[in-house]
């Protein structure tokens, strides 16, 4: 039998610190996951769900975007990822009773982990202006009530649609299409705070925005440098990979301020060898840099490089550098301008270490380099990617067997979501081939990303918000902020299966839409009553896309996918008809008559009233009486033209717009089926092909950047502890670094609490500091941290994340990305009085 929901919030009074814990995974990791599943969802439930987890015929883990390899285990899963399972598929169930029991102010009372245990949500509920608690609405007035707020809008841009990173493929599409054919690209999504940094750098250098190495290419690598990632908790089946490398001969090194569990040695499960034996030494060497060094780092590999080139030549790969490559002269002259003493300074190594480690790369035959979040939340994240790129070039590790950029990536589909079009700046080629195919003419200025749409509310100039997953208002910078500025919106909307802060934290009226998840079966009834079981898709963090099935049973009965969702809105919005006779469905034909839309759109668009009057849908309080003629046809001009319902009783009607519009996709159907993988085409890992202006992969020049931190604060980092995903915490340990019953701490190395004349176990508030570009310094405090002494780099603390995303600076944002600088805020540990 699965447990009772929680009744009262994590008691932080009870956090324990005991010894970090050497090894990760394990028996002990697997037994740990079984224990919780069978809290959520029963044995038989359990065993049904987990067997299931990326098999050929079942569902994509919702964990991380690892990918799986070829052959896969009966149990492909991991600890963490066995959890996420489990939070999904629980029995605990959040419905109207629960909603008329609890009022929002009481809910708002109530941590993240308490939220989010309490179940899955069941029904649409609606929070009325000035009410206090939600009630339950039809999905058809749910529904109306969105699309008339879209529609009172003066402008589409006031609209905000955020995406988190579990969306399935199907449903991203859809749901870019529904923003696009309202008028606006304003789609944020977690990419914004998560690998921007690296899409950015990437596409720059590269040429595209994602990673250049294949599964195959992690097992065959000569050296793999794994930095600023902890990959024991957050994609614990990569080190599966890296232990297959190591077999293989390869070394590997950890770059990280703190000595995480996962990267020093791992006990696989499914090996006797890792049941008996006591597992596998993963890093050959442990790097304890400083946060924000990595820069510093890269940048002393490049420099040793070249001047053992200059010494004894033989190590650059100049075949590669002349015929695939620009900018190197400069970048060499760079390398040796930059003085030892500074790179030292910077990453709190000494030079011997950081010369250690660029001759493994000197020697190597194959390199991959795999980063995470350690290296994408700093303000120069961007330049220390580019530098990353810099020092894979110069021996032509790019494009070949087991060498590579292998970017991490967060949520199972952030890849898949992006690759489809959630993004807030598309190119015109997806915007002409999106035209192109469903007859109308979607926006072309840029819209908001995630910390831009927070500063347009705080501007006054969002009316709309709708999240497709997630959880906006935890996982974003600025809490205290952001909570202030969602109250002005005048409805928030969030498609979600879990309750979180979202939800309670909320615009004047609120709408939350429940939802299927990935581990539930997805049956849609089509015009003519059959009843279809469907599939989605996802792409792993490597490019392969794969169908996934959910095959339990749902929640409630009549819960709509996110895909029915959107195909629903976009029905009523758009109206169901395909294009118009007169509206040829080709891009690029000028003769098609279709307005282009301009930055301010409404004036010279297509008659603005017409496309966002509350013409053709139903009303819900008999507004409609008073709206112009209700027989007057919308302007069938420029909206997207699709069989709507079509689409929701099929998805692979969806699939098919997708390989019209998307390049890679064909045969999309086939190759999905029977647990195909489709693998999209990668031009510098198939072919060493870069689509850069020149056609070249671009060394660049970047100007040394690291943290410096202010006489008596410290520098810290918001990160992962092991039992949580993202801004739902699945319980209240951090088994491998030794932190049991809470969250509230702060590690902190034991030299800086004497220093500052603290002691060990002491609670003390954060304060951050944060100098704006006008001078003025600002603070911002969370209360009540337990001081853990740690091992972290002198001036480096840690602290979890969402608690401390209220010391985050809205506008302190990684250069060219934007992303929040989440791994390095500048705070002082302050007693309480
Ligand atoms: N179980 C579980 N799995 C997850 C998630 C989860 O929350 N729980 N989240 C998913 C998502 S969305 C993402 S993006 C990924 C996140 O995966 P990670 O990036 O592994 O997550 P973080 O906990 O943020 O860990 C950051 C790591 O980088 C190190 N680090 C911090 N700053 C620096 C630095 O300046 N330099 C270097 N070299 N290292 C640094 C930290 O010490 C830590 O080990 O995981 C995904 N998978
Ligand atoms: N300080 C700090 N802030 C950070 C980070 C950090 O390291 N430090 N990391 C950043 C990163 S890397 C990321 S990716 C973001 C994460 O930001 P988000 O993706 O916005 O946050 P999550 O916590 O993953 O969202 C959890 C919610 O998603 C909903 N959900 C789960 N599965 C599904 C599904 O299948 N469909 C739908 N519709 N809803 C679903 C549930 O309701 C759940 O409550 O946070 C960022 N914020
Ligand atoms: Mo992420």
């Amino acid at each position: 039998m699965a447990t009772k929901a929680p009744t009262t919030d994590i008691d932080e009074s009870k956090v324990r610190a005991t010894r970090t814990k050497g090894v990760s995974v394990g028996v002990p990791a697997v037994l740990h996951a079984l224990e919780i599943a069978n809290e959520q969802m029963g044995v038989r439930r359990s065993v049904a769900a987990l067997l299931r987890v990326n098999q050929k015929d079942g569902f994509d883990c919702p964990g991380c975007a690892w990918p799986e390899t070829d052959k896969r285990h009966i149990a492909e899963f991991c600890e963490n990822g066995a959890k996420a399972v489990a939070e999904e598929a629980t029995l605990r169930r959040v419905g109207p009773e629960f909603f008329a029991e609890h009022s929002i102010d009481e809910l708002r009372g109530h941590d993240d982990w308490w939220l989010g245990q309490q179940g899955r949500l069941t029904h649409p509920m609606l929070l009325d202006e000035g009410e206090t608690h939600y009630r339950p609405i039809a999905w058809d007035d749910a529904l109306r009530l969105v699309a008339d707020e879209l529609r009172a809008l003066d402008d589409p841009n006031e609209a905000v649609f955020y995406t988190s990173g579990r969306t399935s493929n199907e449903a991203a599409f859809l749901y870019q299409l529904l923003v696009r054919g309202l008028g606006t690209n304003n789609l944020p999504d977690c990419s914004n705070m998560c690998h921007e940094s690296s899409g950015s750098a990437l596409t720059e250098t590269i040429g595209i925005g994602k990673g250049t190495v294949s599964i195959e290419d992690v097992h065959s690598a000569d050296l793999l440098i794994v930095a600023g990632q902890n990959p024991g908790t957050n994609h614990p089946r990569m080190l599966s990979a890296l232990e297959k490398a190591k077999e293989r001969g390869a070394t590997i090194v950890a770059v990280n301020p703190l000595p995480e569990a996962g990267l020093m040695r791992f006990e696989n499960p499914q090996t006797v060898r890792g049941v008996l034996l006591g597992g596998t030494k993963l890093a050959d060497q442990f790097v304890q840099i400083r946060l924000g060094g990595d820069q510093a780092l890269f940048q002393a590999i490049g420099k040793h490089l070249i001047e053992a080139e200059e010494c004894e030549g033989g190590i650059l790969d100049h075949a590669f550098i002349e015929e695939h490559t620009s900018g190197f002269a400069a970048y060499r002259d760079a390398m040796a301008a930059v003085p030892w003493p500074e790179l030292v300074a910077a990453t709190g190594i000494p030079q011997k270490t950081l010369r250690r480690v660029a001759e493994r790369v000197r020697t190597s035959s194959a390199t991959i380099v795999c980063w995470a979040m350690g290296l994408t939340q700093h303000k120069h994240s961007v330049a220390t990617l580019r530098e990353i790129v810099n020092v894979l070039l110069l021996q032509g590790n790019i494009g070949r067997p087991g060498a590579g950029l292998c970017p991490v990536r967060g949520h199972s589909n952030v890849q898949g979501d992006r690759t489809v079009g959630i993004y807030e700046k598309p190119s015109a080629a997806f915007l002409d081939a999106l035209d192109a195919e469903f007859a109308f003419s979607a926006p072309r200025p840029h819209g908001f990303d995630t910390v831009g749409a927070i500063r347009a509310m705080r501007d006054g100039a969002v009316r709309f918000f709708m999240g497709m997953g997630g959880n906006f208002v935890s996982a974003t910078p600025d809490t205290a902020v952001v909570e202030a500025v969602m109250a002005d919106v005048g409805l928030t909307v969030h498609v979600s299966t879990k309750l979180n802060r979202s939800h309670v934290v909320t615009g004047r009226r609120a709408l939350i839409l429940p939802t299927l998840g990935r581990t539930d079966r997805d049956r849609r009834a089509g015009a003519d009553g059959t009843v279809r079981e469907q599939r989605v898709s996802v792409e792993d963090s490597m490019g392969a896309v794969h169908s996934s099935r959910g095959r339990l049973a749902p929640p409630a009965d009549d819960l709509l996918s996110e895909v029915a969702i959107v195909a629903r809105l976009c029905g009523m919005l758009f109206g169901d008809g395909a294009a118009p006779d007169d509206s040829p469905r080709h891009a690029g034909d000028p003769e098609r008559g279709l307005p282009e839309r301009t930055p301010s759109e409404t004036a010279d668009g297509p008659d603005p009233a017409a496309a966002r009057h509350p013409l053709d849908i139903p009303h819900l309080d008999g507004a409609a009486a008073d709206a112009p003629d209700p027989a007057a046809p919308r302007h069938p001009l420029n909206v997207p033209h699709a069989d709507w319902a079509a689409l929701e009783a099929d998805y692979s009607l969806i699939r098919a717009h997708i390989e019209n519009v998307v390049p890679g996709f064909d045969d999309y159907e086939t190759r999905i089926d029977k647990g195909g993988t489709l693998f999209l085409p990668n031009g510098p890992r198939d072919q060493r092909r870069f689509a850069t202006p020149d056609g070249r992969a671009r060394f660049t020049v970047n100007a040394l950047e690291y943290p410096r931190i202010p006489r008596g604060r410290l520098l810290l980092q918001t990160l992962r502890s092991h039992d949580q995903y993202n801004t739902t915490i699945y319980g209240k340990d951090d088994r491998y670094r030794g932190i049991h019953g809470g969250r509230r701490v702060v590690l902190v190395n034991a030299k800086d609490i004497q220093a500052l004349g603290f002691a060990d176990g002491e609670i003390v508030d954060l304060v951050s500091e944060w100098t704006g570009a006008d001078g003025v310094t600002q603070e911002r405090r969370a209360q009540e941290f337990r001081i853990v002494a740690y091992s972290t780099p002198r001036g480096n603390a840690a602290a979890y994340y969402p608690e401390t995303n209220v010391l985050v600076p809205l506008d302190s944002v990684a250069d060219v990305s934007g992303t929040p600088t989440s791994k390095s805020v500048v705070v002082r540990l302050e007693r309480r009085g």
